[in-house]
């Protein structure tokens, strides 16, 4: 299999590649962008003044509004006869994201999805089952154009018909799953259904991503289909999946800091915060040519160490596993409360499945967190007073937790919807 010698970068060398792509990418985008061009004539930047990374703070920030604003295209570098896919991706909100690619960009996409694979350790004979979706979602193409480039079998499944998902990895021996985590916990309660054991298919690796996941799910799935389960991150106004990945360490996502150079905020002041702290991901595109991005807000908190990785020696800077989104956090009375901390709790209790629901309304002007929890079948009960038993101790257990006091309500197995893609965890009826 190739190497990709630039992974192993001493960090001089990888500062001087990312200050050199950096000044033609501003230079590039002042040009070519006339939103940057007026910003930085608003903010009187003189974009031919900044010689190193260190000057990456006197750049103002990138938004997703931003993009919204643009829709569809006029944030485009390129015109639109240069640009041969275009992708979008839906927020809570309105409007779609729309993202595009030149040629270019999609044999960079190809190169950092080869990247992420190798870096999970995909090898030769491998036949990777892709269960991301095709379409407007980048899952599914991102994980397609990286097979293609490293030369290994991919079945484009895409999401959905779950059945016949099962039908397809026993028949085809496929080895790899790339999905989104809940997916892949939802393929091994049908399996089961259908009297199949997950954990005795060839599926030896998982790269799941697209959604926040604990721990406590990574050795849920791993026990479920007997595999290596690791996190891979991306969002679609940087490129898709292929921004981050895990090593079979799991010990951080190595960021592909080559092409996107990340730094990471105080979310309140945009002050860059030093390694190891916690806060907003901001990235910066340094080589793309149809929608250059420069420090872009991605919402997504996490820390980040430039200490080279002592399992697998690649020398990239590693962010951790994504904690949440700032915009998923969730003030309740005051309280700041992460879905994923709800998440880590069920994950302890083996009577619950890992399936729930987060329910907010307001109540004479008081928020109020209702939490559905489905049971697992051995747990369920006709006896009222063992499940009354199990809700006290899941309720004290979330409480001690979080520190403010919810409404637990414990579901009948599977009544739970099920999700192709990124699971729906957080309904907020509070408007
Ligand atoms: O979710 C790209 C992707 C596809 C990544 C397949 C990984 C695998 P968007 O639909 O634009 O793109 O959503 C991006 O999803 O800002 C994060 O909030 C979240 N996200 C992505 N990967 C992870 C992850 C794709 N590993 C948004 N852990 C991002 C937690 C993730 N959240």
């Amino acid at each position: 299999m190739v190497k990709y010698e630039v992974e192993f970068l001493p960090a001089s060398g990888l500062k001087n590649l990312q200050t050199d792509r950096l000044k033609n990418i501003l230079r590039y985008i002042a040009d070519k962008i006339p939103f940057y061009k007026q910003l930085f004539k608003e903010r009187k930047i003189d974009v031919s003044k900044i010689s190193s990374l260190n000057d990456l703070k006197y750049l103002p920030f990138t938004v997703k509004s931003d993009l919204r604003d643009h829709y569809p295209f006029s944030l485009f570098a390129v015109p639109l006869s240069e640009v041969v896919e275009i992708h979008a991706s839906s927020g809570t909100t309105g409007k779609l994201t729309v993202v595009g690619y030149t040629k270019n960009d999609i044999n960079l996409w190809s190169e950092v999805m080869a990247r992420t694979l190798l870096c999970a350790g995909v090898i030769k004979g491998d036949i990777i089952h892709n269960a991301y979706g095709y379409g407007l979602f980048t899952g599914g193409l991102g994980f397609h154009y990286g097979a293609l480039e490293l030369g290994v079998p991919v079945v484009p499944v895409s999401s959905g018909g779950t059945k016949r998902q099962l039908m397809l990895i026993e028949d085809f021996k496929s080895t790899v799953l790339t999905c989104t985590p809940s997916y892949s916990l939802c393929m091994a309660e049908e399996a089961r259904d259908m009297g199949m054991d997950p954990s005795k298919t060839t599926i030896r690796l998982g790269i799941f991503g697209a959604e926040p996941w604990t721990e406590g799910m990574r050795e849920q799935i791993e026990k479920e289909w007997g595999m290596l389960a690791l996190d891979v991150y991306g969002l679609s106004e940087i490129i898709g999946p292929g921004v981050a990945m895990e090593c079979p360490a799991k010990n951080g996502l190595h960021i592909w800091a080559d092409h996107f150079l990340p730094e990471v905020i105080d979310p309140a002041t945009g002050e860059v915060l030093e390694e190891g702290k916690e806060g907003e991901l901001v990235i910066t595109t340094l080589t793309k040519e149809a929608l250059p991005l420069i420090r872009y807000r991605t919402g997504d908190i996490v820390s980040i160490t430039s200490e080279p990785c002592g399992f697998c020696g690649r020398t990239m800077p590693r962010i951790s596993k994504i904690k949440g989104r700032i915009d998923d956090m969730l003030i309740i009375r005051g309280v700041n409360v992460f879905p994923s901390q709800i998440e880590s709790v069920l994950m302890n209790i083996p009577e619950v499945a890992p399936h729930y629901q987060i329910i907010l309304t307001r109540e004479k002007h008081l928020d109020r967190m209702e939490i559905l929890v489905e049971v697992v079948e051995e747990a369920f009960s006709d006896e009222v007073r063992k499940l009354e038993e199990l809700e006290r101790k899941v309720l004290y257990e979330i409480e001690s937790t979080l520190g403010i006091s919810v409404k637990v309500k414990l579901v009948e197995p599977k009544s739970i919807e099920r999700s192709m893609g990124k699971a729906k965890r957080v309904i907020d009826q509070r408007q």
